[in-house]
């Protein structure tokens, strides 16, 4: 600032006052001037060069807006006007030290060479970002970070066989007709009625809605369908919401969400999926409140209060309900850091190890609050299936390191083809129920899947007996095609018997339905990988062509009331498995082997795809840093 705009500012003589300095030489008068402009010009050199000059200037003269915001914020800032002097002094200490603190570090920077700058440049960015994730988790759910490795196997080749990347392409289209079939007329439902052409929901998920889009998520991704992958992604962001006052089955919704929303993240690497499935996960916590920690059945979201099925003996909890949890809660606890999910489901196998087992059988009931066994029921189909499945997949997924699930599978399986399993006199091999050690001769369209799980566990079997498992694995496949071959539908039914002179047959009419399930393509599809034997594929695209002959309408896929009927009574629900398991077990079945392959990946009973689990952690796909 020139030094003559400050003079009036200062003593500047004036005519009215001129009279004593006018005794003043000339010279002398020169030699003030020059000694008082000398003076201001220190002054104000100090002013404005010294460290902390600028801001003193702010914080005394012109009181700026952001010191005056600070002072008003500061603890014991009452009054701005009283003791202004105390904070002015406060606010200068700070501004000081601040200031000596930067320069420090400016002379400390200067001093480190320009690789060691650099390098501390990166590492504050990442401290950074880390910083913004960890809070952005702690906003959305408290969510350690993640550094996300894509998992080998997500994209496949082309089959090299055209007839087969015929069969695969149509059923790629299959799964577009009935996304999009949903996507007009249910959009955000659970699923489509497709008769009808309208949103159907189940009780079984209280008023989560979009069962549909969770469980396409991972079909859709891995169809390479991705503008239908994005929609649904845009979806779950904006809409799925679990802060609601209602009950669910805790088995259904981990199997369909929480796996669906896992394998999206593994698939896909979106952030939005994990903190999701972790946040519905912490969701399901309350249900292991009981005595023995064997989870409830059914639990409010939001009061956390939980109750078993009325209908389940004695109030007991259900072997495959609480027995398939595990494989989505470890995964859970690999994402979230939280040390709880595992041990809910590691507790649950504590308590089963205790319990003596009737012929080394699992009945499929079990009081939560005695910890006893209910009734004696025992089967591989419904109300115990998934629970032998994550026995065996909890040690593959665990990178064969869970030697516990691996015993516990083995001897299950041997208890299960000592006790339930039968050949019928025309030579079908099929596994029976069993009820307080009476055999019913009846197989369910759900005990279909124990092909595929036998050939998935075959090369692990204990002994000799890999070959033994692969065998007993292709007879169940036999039978179980050969309920879709009895049929007038050729689908097959819920439900078929060994007993009154028919074998692979419904003989009630309340088992004659077909619901679009999946088990006995999944087993084609765990055939397939294994041996490689053509049948598989064409006793999957003779599925393919009696989906499309019955089930297939305008308004989307529909089950059928009777199989045996000649022509089709629509039940009018698109299920939710249909895309989740149908449609991705056929177009894996139609697929290489590159794609998903078994060394790297585990399907939840959903069909839903989770990484294995790496032991040496250095190649775990994702893991909590
Ligand atoms: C699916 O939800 C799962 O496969 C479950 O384990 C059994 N039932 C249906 C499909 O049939």
């Amino acid at each position: 600032m020139p030094v003559a705009t400050l003079l009036p500012f200062t003593a500047a003589p004036s005519r009215k006052s001129a009279g004593p300095t006018s005794s003043f030489r000339l010279t002398e008068k020169f030699v003030l001037l020059l000694v008082f402009s000398a003076f201001i010009t220190l002054c104000f050199g100090a002013i404005f060069f010294l460290p902390d000059s600028s801001k003193l200037l702010s914080g005394v003269f012109f009181h700026s807006s952001a010191v005056e915001t600070n002072t008003r914020t500061g603890p014991g800032s009452g009054d701005s006007s009283s003791g202004s002097a105390g904070s002015d002094v406060r606010v200068l200490a700070k501004i000081k030290k601040d200031h000596e603190k930067a320069l420090l570090e400016a002379k400390d920077t200067l001093q480190k060479r320009g690789d060691e700058i650099q390098q501390e440049i990166l590492a504050d960015k990442e401290k950074l970002s880390r910083d913004t994730l960890a809070k952005e988790a702690k906003d959305g759910g408290h969510l350690p970070v993640v550094e996300y490795h894509r998992p080998p196997g997500t994209t496949g080749t082309e089959p090299l066989d055209p007839e087969t990347r015929d069969r695969r392409a149509k059923v790629k289209e299959m799964m577009k007709h009935a996304w999009d079939s949903y996507r007009h007329y249910a959009w955000g439902s659970n699923e489509l009625r497709p008769v009808s052409k309208q949103g159907h929901s189940s009780n079984l998920f209280g008023s989560i809605k979009g069962a549909t889009i969770v469980d396409a998520l991972d079909s859709l991704y891995i169809m390479d369908m991705m503008d239908e992958f994005d929609a649904a992604t845009e979806w779950v962001e904006k809409n799925l919401d679990f802060n609601m006052n209602a009950e669910v089955s805790v088995f259904e919704v981990n199997i369909r969400f929480v796996g669906g929303l896992l394998s999206a993240y593994y698939l896909s690497g979106k952030e939005v999926f994990r903190r999701k499935a972790v946040e519905l996960g912490e969701k399901l916590l309350p249900a292991f409140k009981t005595p023995t920690g064997i989870p409830w059945a059914l639990l409010n979201l939001k009061s956390g209060i939980g109750r078993n099925w009325p209908w389940a003996s004695g109030g007991s909890s259900i072997l495959a309900e609480y027995g398939t949890l595990h494989l989505e809660f470890m995964h859970l606890g690999q994402l979230s850091g939280n040390p709880e999910f595992a041990q809910k489901v590691m507790n649950i196998r504590k308590v089963l190890n205790r319990l003596d087992k009737p012929q080394g059988l699992y009945p499929n009931y079990l009081n939560p609050n005695s910890g006893q066994w209910g009734q004696h029921h025992v089967s591989v189909g419904g109300l115990g299936d998934s629970f032998y499945e994550y026995l065996l997949k909890a040690w593959l997924m665990s990178d064969k390191t869970d030697e516990e699930g691996k015993k516990m599978y083995y001897e299950a399986l041997q208890a299960i083809e000592t006790n339930l399993m039968r050949k019928s006199s025309g030579g079908l091999t099929y596994i029976a129920e069993w009820k307080g050690g009476l055999l019913e001769h009846k197989m369910g369209h759900l005990t279909c899947f124990a092909g595929g799980m036998m050939a998935l566990g075959a090369d692990g079997a204990p002994g000799d007996k890999t070959g033994h498992q692969m065998e007993m694995a292709a007879e169940i496949a036999r039978t179980c095609h050969e309920s879709y071959v009895r049929t007038a539908l050729k689908l097959g039914p819920e439900a078929f018997r060994f007993d009154g002179g028919v074998e692979a047959i419904a003989t009630r009419q309340n088992e004659k339905y077909f619901i679009l399930r999946p088990e006995v393509i999944e087993t084609y599809m765990y055939m397939w990988r294994f041996t490689h034997d053509p049948k598989y594929r064409e006793w999957g695209w003779e599925a393919v062509q009696a989906l499309e002959k019955h089930c297939r309408l305008e308004g989307g896929y529909s089950g059928v009331r009777d199989v045996y009927a000649s022509s089709p009574n629509h039940d009018d629900v698109q299920q939710s498995f249909y895309l989740a398991e149908t449609l991705k077990y056929l177009y894996l079945l139609f697929s290489e082997d590159d794609h998903l392959p078994f060394d790297h990946w585990v399907f939840n009973t959903e069909a839903h795809p989770l990484p294995v689990i790496r032991k040496d952690k250095t190649e775990i796909p994702n893991e909590v840093e």
